[in-house]
């Protein structure tokens, strides 16, 4: 009951936008700490309003920099913003969630703006889940827009975006970063590309072959949805182009709404939603706190053909109850 209670204050805390609170809510969903749920449960229904916006690319294309000159756009139109930023960084290093946290530092005295980096790592139930958590904080706490950085490196990072409401691509030229070396996943997932470090050599040749593979697209021949993505350009640095990408994202938001696009997506995702969720628990009831030894004699069982898969799957969901 005291337990109960105790979330419910800090529940309070957080949709009040207190930044100690959301931090803490964050760090125990990361931590997958058993509160986190109840949290969740108690934020859910003031949920729904932010918009989120996915940022993603290659390693160093400019993520970060854009990001930042984004969330500066939009406070200074008194939107409340949220960033998260899934730091590829290794164990080891620490030196990718530094340098972020230096770079978006010009608001570290804004409390319109909460900023939170998360490593990718060892999320039982998955990267992309942990952060759709976390964005469910930062729109329960009341930001309107809600910024996810992550690298488009794996399915894992991609997979992040796909809760976005808007999916952000960002390409820049030269680095060999040709658009036949883009990696498919990553062209699918755009809403609108954006072509930064637009001030170097090779942007218009970068920017027609988009336009080409775009052309080449199934969904420009077959007369699917009505949104082309847009190519923008920009150069975060200086922050040029940035009203121009607003606009473009404010465009793709009307479109998705008129068309009914952007309802049929949230309900897509939260069917991929329910199934990831219902996956994690089947997984966390069958493998239990001795997970990793039941699942290694059993895959030592199988490969010593003492027993066969099927029978092996059979007892550990048993092991769930099933
Ligand atoms: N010339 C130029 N440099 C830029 C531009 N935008 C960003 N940069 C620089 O590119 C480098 C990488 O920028 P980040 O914003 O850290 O890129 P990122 O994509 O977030 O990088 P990771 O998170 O490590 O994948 C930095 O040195 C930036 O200053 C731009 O428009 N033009
Ligand atoms: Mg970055």
């Amino acid at each position: 009951m005291a337990e109960k209670v105790s979330i419910a204050n800090w529940a309070a805390q957080v949709r009040a936008g207190d930044t100690r609170a959301i931090s803490r809510a964050i760090t125990t969903i990361e931590n997958s700490d058993p509160p986190a749920e109840e949290l969740l449960r108690e934020l859910f229904p003031f949920t729904g309003r932010a918009y989120l916006i996915g940022v993603t690319g290659a390693p160093g294309t400019g993520k970060s920099t854009l990001v930042d000159k984004l969330a500066a756009h939009y406070r200074a139109r008194g939107k409340t913003v949220g960033i998260i930023a899934v730091d590829p960084t290794s164990p080891y290093t620490g030196g990718a969630v530094l340098g972020d946290r230096i770079r978006m530092q010009g608001h570290a005295t804004d409390s319109g703006i909460f900023i939170r980096s998360m490593a990718t790592r060892g999320f039982f139930g998955g990267l992309a889940r942990a952060t759709a958590d976390a964005a469910l904080v930062l729109d329960s706490a009341g930001k309107q827009i809600v910024l996810i950085e992550t690298v488009g490196v794996g399915q894992d990072e991609i997979d992040v975006v796909r809760l976005a409401e808007c999916t952000l691509v960002l390409v820049v030229p030269g680095l060999g970063d040709d658009v036949q070396n883009m990696k498919a996943g990553l062209m699918e997932v755009a809403d609108i590309f954006v072509l930064n470090k637009a001030e170097r050599e090779g942007a218009d040749r970068l920017e027609q072959q988009l336009h080409a593979m775009l052309e080449l697209a199934p969904s420009a021949k077959k007369g699917g949805p009505a949104w082309q993505p847009p190519v923008v350009r920009t150069t975060a640095t200086e922050g040029k182009g940035i009203g121009e990408l607003t606009d473009a994202i404010e465009r793709f938001h009307e479109q998705r709404q008129e068309s009914g696009e952007q309802r049929s997506k949230i309900l897509e995702y939260w069917k991929q939603r329910l199934l990831l969720l219902l996956e994690t628990e089947l997984l966390t009831r069958a493998l239990g706190n001795d997970g990793q030894r039941v699942l290694e004699s059993l895959a030592s069982e199988v490969a010593e053909r003492k027993k066969n898969p099927y029978t092996a799957v059979r007892e550990l969901l048993s092991r769930a109850g099933l």
